[in-house]
């Protein structure tokens, strides 16, 4: 079964790659990644940064998560990210998204032992 740290690194992990100039980046990464089963996910987060990078925002600084709890942590740099947003007419199955790169701070909440990433909750 997939944990919520192998969720996390699917949904949101894509080290080796920079979007720079593929505007169809989101639709197929969000194809690719299982994120269009179902419905279209509305909004979801690649970060181009290696893995230990994004593993260790869990040991900075504590925050509050958007739903309350106290296990979120922003990262101390700001990391190259693109967001993938469904686009206003898009209808599932057709899931159709826009692509933007971004150079922000992100914040994900951390579980477990090891505490590790298993969600993205914003970028700032
Ligand atoms: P998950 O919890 O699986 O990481 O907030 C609902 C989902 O939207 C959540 O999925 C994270 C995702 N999301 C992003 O990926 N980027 C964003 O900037 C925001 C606001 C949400």
């Amino acid at each position: 079964k997939e944990s919520g740290a192998m969720k996390f690194r699917r949904q949101h992990m894509d080290p080796d790659s920079n979007p720079s100039n593929n505007s169809n980046y989101c639709d197929q990464m969000m194809r690719r990644r299982k994120m269009t089963e179902g419905r279209c996910k509305p909004v979801n987060t690649f970060v181009h940064e290696p893995l230990v990078d994004v593993q260790a925002i869990c040991l900075q600084g504590n925050i509050t998560c958007k739903n309350g709890h106290s296990n979120c942590h922003k990262s101390s740099s700001s990391m190259h990210i693109t967001e993938c947003r469904l686009t206003n007419g898009s209808r599932y199955p057709n899931c159709a998204y826009r692509t933007s790169q971004k150079e922000k701070q992100i914040i994900v909440a951390c579980e477990g032992n090891p505490y590790v990433p298993v969600h993205f909750d914003a970028s700032v």
